[in-house]
C-alpha cells in the first residue's frame, strides 16, 4: 500500500527546484498525467510526510521540511535513572520548532534544556534552516533518493553545524544516510565531522521499528550514539509517536552524534498546527450551496478517515459537483498547485482555472461547477499528506 501510494504520489524535486515556475508546473502536470490518479488508502505514506516518525528513526532528523505555513512542534523526551541509593531520575527534553516556508525550505530551533554538549551549558540552543534539495521519484526521471540540507548554528557549542541526509525507500522500508560537520564540536575548539545511518521498516499502516548509529571518525574518546524503537502513526490524527531507547542525550546534531555512558528512555510525540486554520479570515471559510444548486451531478463528503468519498467522480461538463465535510475536522477541496505540498496532487485540463473552498469548517458545504472538461485531481490541503486526494473526470 505504501509502495502504490508513493508510486501515485511521484514529484520532480530536484528538476523543478532548477525551472522557472511555469515550467515547473508544467513538469509536475506531466508527471502527475503519468501516474495512477487513484490513491491506494487513506493512511498512504508520503515519502516526506513532516510530521511521520515512521519515516525516520529517533535520533535522526530525516529528510522532511513543514509544508508552508505550517507549524511543527515535536517534543522528544528521554530520561534516565541514576543507581541507588538516589535512584534520581534525570530529564533530557529536546524541543523541535519549525515552520514550513514556500520551496521547500523550513526554518527552525531545536532547544534542549539539560544538554551534555558543553559542560555547564546545560541549555543548548540550534537555530537552523533545512532545505529540500531532491524527491525520490519512482518516475526515471525523478531523483533516485531524497536529500535533506540542515545549517544551523549551535549556541552551547558556539559551531556552525550542518547537515546533509539522504534517504531513500525500497517498498516500505525506509534507509537513511547522514553525513554532519561541526565548525566547533562540543566546544573544544576543532572542527569535526560525524556519519550516522538509519533504518525504519514497517510493520503496518500506523507502526514502523526503527535504529540508527552515528560515529564520529577519528574521535577515539567518544562513544557512536544509538537509538532503537517503535515509531507508530495516531489513527484519525496528523500525529505520530516514537517510542525508544538511546544512548544519545539530545537530538541536535551535536547531541545526536555522541553517546553517553547510559541508556535513556523516552518518546517523541510529533505535533502540526495550521494556523491559518485558526486564525484565517472567515471570509476565505466556503460559503454553503448556492440557490442553483439544481444541476449537481455529483456529491462528495470529507470523513474523519481523512478521506473524499467516493474519492473520484464522473460528471457531465458545465454540472457542478457539492462537497459536505461531514467529519469533525476541518477539510479543504484545493485544485490550485500553488497551495499544495506536491503540484504533482493537483491536476486540471489545459484553460481551467485553478480553484480552492477555504477551509471548510464542520458541515460546512462547497459546490463547484466544471466547464472544461478532462481530469481535475484535487487535495485536502490539511490531509494531503496523509493521501486525501480526489478525482473529478469531467466528460466532453
Ligand atoms: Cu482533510
Amino acid at each position: 500500500m505504501m509502495h502504490a501510494a508513493k508510486s501515485a504520489t511521484v514529484f520532480v524535486g530536484m528538476l523543478a527546484l532548477s525551472m522557472s515556475p511555469s515550467a515547473a508546473r508544467d513538469a509536475r502536470t506531466a508527471t502527475s498525467n503519468s501516474a495512477d490518479v487513484r490513491t491506494s488508502g487513506m493512511f498512504a505514506t508520503a515519502p516526506l510526510a513532516a510530521q511521520s516518525l515512521l519515516e525516520r528513526s529517533p535520533n535522526l532528523g530525516g529528510t522532511w521540511t513543514a509544508e508552508p505555513g505550517v507549524l511543527h512542534f515535536h517534543f522528544l523526551h528521554r530520561f534516565q535513572a541514576t543507581g541507588a541509593p538516589a535512584r534520581k531520575v534525570l530529564n533530557s527534553p529536546t524541543f523541535l520548532l519549525a515552520l514550513g516556508l514556500p520551496h521547500r525550505t523550513s526554518l527552525g530551533v531545536r532547544y534542549a534544556t539539560n544538554s551534555l554538549v558543553r559542560t555547564g551549558f546545560p541549555n543548548e540552543w540550534e537555530p537552523f534552516a533545512r532545505w529540500q534539495a531532491a524527491v525520490q521519484s519512482s518516475e526515471s526521471s525523478g531523483a533516485p533518493v531524497d536529500v535533506l540540507v540542515h545549517a544551523g548554528w549551535n549556541q552551547a557549542a558556539a559551531s556552525i553545524d550542518g547537515e546533509v541526509t539522504m534517504a531513500r525507500s525500497f517498498g516500505g522500508v525506509r534507509v537513511l544516510g547522514a553525513v554532519r560537520a561541526f565548525s566547533n564540536a562540543w566546544h573544544a575548539g576543532s572542527a569535526r565531522g560525524a556519519i550516522a545511518a538509519g533504518l525504519a521498516i514497517p510493520l503496518h499502516e500506523w507502526v514502523a521499528v526503527a535504529g540508527d548509529i552515528a560515529t564520529v571518525p577519528g574521535a577515539g574518546d567518544t562513544d557512536p550514539a544509538w537509538s532503537a524503537g517503535i515509531q507508530l502513526r495516531i489513527p484519525y490524527s496528523p500525529h505520530t509517536l516514537s517510542l525508544h531507547a538511546s544512548n544519545a542525550n539530545s537530538t541536535t546534531l551535536q547531541g545526536a552524534s555522541r553517546g553517553i555512558n547510559a541508556v535513556l528512555w523516552g518518546f517523541e510525540f510529533t505535533v502540526p498546527f495550521t494556523p491559518r486554520r485558526y486564525f484565517g479570515s472567515r471570509g476565505e471559510t466556503a460559503a454553503t450551496a448556492p440557490a442553483d444548486a439544481g444541476d449537481i451531478a455529483a456529491d462528495v463528503t470529507m470523513t474523519d478517515r481523512l478521506l473524499f468519498a467516493p474519492d473520484t467522480v464522473v460528471i457531465r461538463v458545465g454540472s457542478a459537483v457539492r462537497w459536505t465535510n461531514t467529519s469533525v475536522l476541518p477539510h479543504t477541496v484545493t485544485a490550485d498547485p500553488d497551495k499544495v505540498v506536491r503540484g504533482a496532487n493537483v491536476q486540471l485540463p489545459a484553460g481551467a482555472d485553478p480553484f480552492d473552498s477555504g477551509n471548510m469548517d464542520p458541515g460546512a458545504v462547497y459546490v463547484h461547477r466544471f466547464t472544461v472538461p478532462g481530469t481535475y485531481r484535487y487535495v485536502c490541503v490539511p490531509h494531503e499528506l496523509a493521501g486525501m486526494i480526489g478525482v473529478v473526470l469531467v466528460q466532453p
